[in-house]
């Protein structure tokens, strides 16, 4: 063979080796890995459907076996299922929502034998005051930070949130692979973790902290990580707490139609211009972009599936978008929703949307064998 030959397949062996994409953790398992691989290649092709306590209950309705406000419309079940772990720190056997962690398990497992998509969440309490994730007085995550006096507080805390994931397994006894979307919306201040409680510098630290805990230290090989800002206005103000691309898999932003966009031209145009920085993010990183969390509560649109939401998602890579919560009817009086249910005021052109094939759920994703 001659020199330049050889020099040629060198080259083209190490540049077809930095293209193949694979998830953080190297040691992460052949489900998990796989799990990377497809959403990743069905990013710019396909948009799953999700949403957040799915299975767990809609509107009007608990724990009712086999139920979802998603199925009762579609037949299906979303593609993509959100569960929250808030609570489980404090070892309490309910999340903040009043979802038993066993219930959650359950759901897990089915929802992964059903070959969908598994997100978690976890508005943890403040664990500097003690208060819920919405106490957001400074100073919290420096205090759990290695050398901080909460920091054996905190690593408690997630011995218990390992403990929750080392027990979620499949029918061959495999680890079912999970997005753990961690601090999430912490471009805005809401949340103890979020930008005026801390800096971006500490942000980074504990992200870093607590991946390389899980990771390294509990030996867990069975997630991807999502970084996930609020809505934002610069790829800047995305990137400023980014723990870097050796740490996170998933990069996603939230967005809600409300408040100063609660109008449909104010909301589609921020909608379209943070999924085209978010596409261009995902791209310049090779990480897989992803609706970490959308809703118009009360959905009182009746056409927003496919004239407001639908023509903007479908130009984008995304590769799945995950609704809040159906709560229904707090106790305050208020309701809260972001999907429609059976004779919903939106429920005709959601289902419109689900026909038009372009946002996937439960049956078309069993095709694509999420974990091979
Ligand atoms: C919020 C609301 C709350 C809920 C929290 C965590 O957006 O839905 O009612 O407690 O998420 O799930």
């Amino acid at each position: 063979m001659n020199c330049k030959l050889l020099l040629s397949l060198i080259c083209l062996f190490v540049v077809s080796g930095l293209n193949a994409q694979e998830c953080i953790d190297r040691l992460a398992t052949p489900e998990t890995k796989a799990l990377f691989k497809n959403l990743y290649r069905l990013s710019g092709k396909k948009i799953l459907f999700g949403h957040q306590d799915d299975p767990a209950y809609g509107v009007g309705w608990k724990y009712e076996t086999g139920r979802s406000d998603i199925r009762d419309l579609t037949g299906e079940f979303p593609a993509v299922y959100g569960f929250d772990l808030g609570g489980i720190e404090r070892g309490q056997d309910h999340n903040l929502d009043g979802v038993p962690f066993a219930k959650t398990r359950q759901f897990i497992r089915e929802a992964y034998s059903r070959g969908g998509v598994i997100t978690l969440s976890w508005h943890l309490n403040n664990p500097l005051s003690g208060g819920t994730a919405w106490d957001n007085k400074p100073g919290a995550v420096a205090s759990i930070l290695p050398g901080g006096e909460k920091n054996m507080l905190y690593t408690q805390w997630l011995d218990r949130v390992a403990d929750f994931l080392g027990e979620l397994k499949g029918s061959k006894g495999e680890s079912i692979p999970v997005v753990l979307r961690l601090f999430h919306e912490l471009n805005g201040g809401w949340f103890w973790w979020g930008k005026n409680q801390c800096s971006p510098e500490e942000i980074r630290r504990l992200w870093q902290f607590t991946i390389h805990y899980l990771k390294d230290q509990k030996k867990i090989h069975h997630l991807l990580f999502a970084f996930n800002t609020d809505r934002f206005s610069s790829a800047a103000e995305w990137m400023e707490r980014y723990p870097g691309d050796e740490w996170i898999d998933i990069v996603g932003f939230d967005i809600y139609q409300a408040n100063d966009i609660k109008e449909n031209a104010a909301f589609t145009a921020f909608f379209e211009k943070d999924l085209r920085m978010l596409d261009s993010i995902a791209m310049d990183h090779r990480k897989i972009p992803a609706l970490t969390e959308f809703g118009y509560n009360e959905v009182p649109d009746s056409n927003w599936w496919t004239n407001i939401f639908l023509p903007v998602i479908e130009k984008h890579n995304v590769v799945y978008a995950l609704a809040w919560r159906n709560a229904g009817a707090h106790e305050n009086g208020k309701a809260e929703f972001y999907t429609p249910y059976k004779g919903q005021g939106s429920s005709a052109d959601f289902k419109k949307m689900y026909r038009s094939g372009k946002i996937i759920f439960e049956k078309s994703l069993q095709t694509e064998n999420m974990y091979k």
